[in-house]
């Protein structure tokens, strides 16, 4: 029977069913149904009814595969495929993925399983899938060339593996690998531990790292880019279209990220401290942890760590690299900051009177700015919060800390309300003279009795 278990999910934005597509039913006959996404919205996967419990993981704007069990083997369908992914309101980019998505759906399996993943390719060119952590046979590995010839396009391949340890992996194409990856190829395997009792969690988040260069105005990404991205994506989306991570307070937590980019990302997270708990090479032993409050996460590599969520509040959670956490920015713009641009202003005002100055005073205001933007692009910096814009864009997201969030309830509880007096707030009194020392040479904190 085919497990319709995850069809019934409901996405915290919004219900998306997931629909199915046959493909050349004569040929393919008695391969498991290939589910199909057509939503970017979160879709949240009701916990196991049989095997061993666990609590099924929160691809944030992203779903999870399902599968149907075959004499006990889980069998999975995964079809490689150009696809249509919204990175946010207003922004849609013509990627390839998988099932209908970028990033592909989450595969989520037990230790102990043994799957079958069938992979039909829709691609133009020929694919493979690497199943990158996971320790299977050789030949399964898929390397294009390596471990088996690539995947022609119109064909069906079949991997099949035990699952002998827990984590979280990944999976992407070996062939072509640059091209297929620059283009939205890749997804997460997480294989929960067969023990209910090892490490449990009530909330379990997934972040895959991805970038795109995508010109204003166009769909495709630049597949040549090495290091200039201009969308820096989670799960492909950016924000401020990326769901927020909606936590019960006293829950425990865990927050898994992958990095398929060509960079390293140190993800911070405001409001908290937490340790690293697994990597992709497996768990961390507790006398191997410690304190962190931003956690790099290699390029290739994986990230999960865990906290208990004691404190109330909306809570950033973003990349510290400050140009990934904005949206479609060019890197060659000069800086003005300082520069008087009055006689500039009034000459270029003669002959283009709605001309209006720049940066002079940093670049706070293109928050707020209602800017004519091309066709197909988003705001630099956007997003607006409840006490004005948030200015940011990107790496970024908010993790929400509320009490009386059900289990398993993952809707936006809106903004946090700051208590009486916990809340920054404007100094009205006197300011004291400030005493400024003038000599260009000795702008140094002055001493006490130092006269300006
Ligand atoms: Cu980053």
């Amino acid at each position: 029977m085919f497990n319709r278990r995850q069809l019934l999910g409901a996405g915290a934005a919004g219900a998306a069913l997931v629909s199915s597509r046959s493909w050349g039913q004569t040929a393919n006959m008695g391969l498991p149904e290939a589910a199909f996404m057509d939503s970017a919205a979160t879709q949240i996967t009701p916990r196991p009814t049989s095997g061993p419990d666990y609590t099924p993981v929160v691809t944030l704007n992203g779903w999870t595969l399902p599968h149907r069990m075959n004499n006990g083997v889980k069998e999975f369908h995964l079809v490689a495929e150009p696809v249509e992914r919204e990175l946010a309101e207003g922004m849609v980019a013509h990627l390839w993925g998988y099932n209908g998505q970028s990033t592909g759906p989450t595969i989520e399996a037990v230790e102990g399983d043994r799957v079958r993943i069938f992979v039909t390719n829709k691609l133009p060119e020929h694919t493979t899938i690497h199943w990158h952590g996971l320790i299977l046979p050789s030949g399964m590995d898929g390397v294009g060339g390596l471990s088996h010839p690539a995947i022609p396009p119109g064909k069906t391949y079949v991997y099949e593996f035990d699952l002998i340890k827990s984590g979280t992996f990944m999976y992407h194409p070996h062939a072509d690998e640059m091209v297929q990856m620059a283009m939205g190829m890749m997804g997460m395997f997480i294989v929960h531990p067969k023990d209910p009792t090892f490490r449990p969690v009530d909330r379990d988040f997934l972040i895959m790292l991805n970038a795109f260069d995508i010109d204003p105005g166009t769909y495709v990404p630049r597949i040549m880019t090495m290091t200039d991205f201009n969308l820096w994506t989670w799960n492909s989306r950016i924000f401020p279209d990326i769901d927020p991570l909606v936590v019960n307070k006293g829950d425990r937590v865990r927050v898994r990220v992958g990095n398929l980019t060509m960079t390293n990302h140190p993800i911070h997270m405001h409001g908290y401290d937490f340790k690293v708990t697994c990597t992709d090479g497996g768990w961390v032993p507790e006398s191997a942890q410690w304190p962190e409050v931003s956690i790099d996460i290699p390029v290739g590599a994986m990230r999960a760590y865990e906290f208990t969520a004691d404190h109330l509040g909306d809570w950033a959670i973003h990349c510290h690299k400050s140009h990934h956490t904005m949206n479609a920015m060019g890197h060659d713009v000069p800086t003005f900051i300082g520069v008087n641009k009055a006689e500039l202003t009034r000459k270029i005002r003669s002959f283009q009177p709605e001309y209006m100055p720049m940066g002079t005073a940093g670049m706070a205001d293109m928050g707020t700015m209602e800017m004519e933007l091309p066709d197909n692009t988003v705001p630099m910096m956007t997003g607006w919060g409840p006490h004005g814009p948030i200015e940011m864009g990107g790496m970024f997201s908010v993790v929400k800390v509320r009490e009386g969030i059900a289990p398993d309830d993952y809707a936006d509880p809106g903004w946090y309300q700051n208590p009486p007096g916990e809340q920054a707030y404007e100094w009205t009194g006197e300011l004291p003279e400030f005493t400024r020392v003038n000599d260009a040479r000795t702008r140094l904190t002055p001493k006490p009795d130092s006269k300006g």
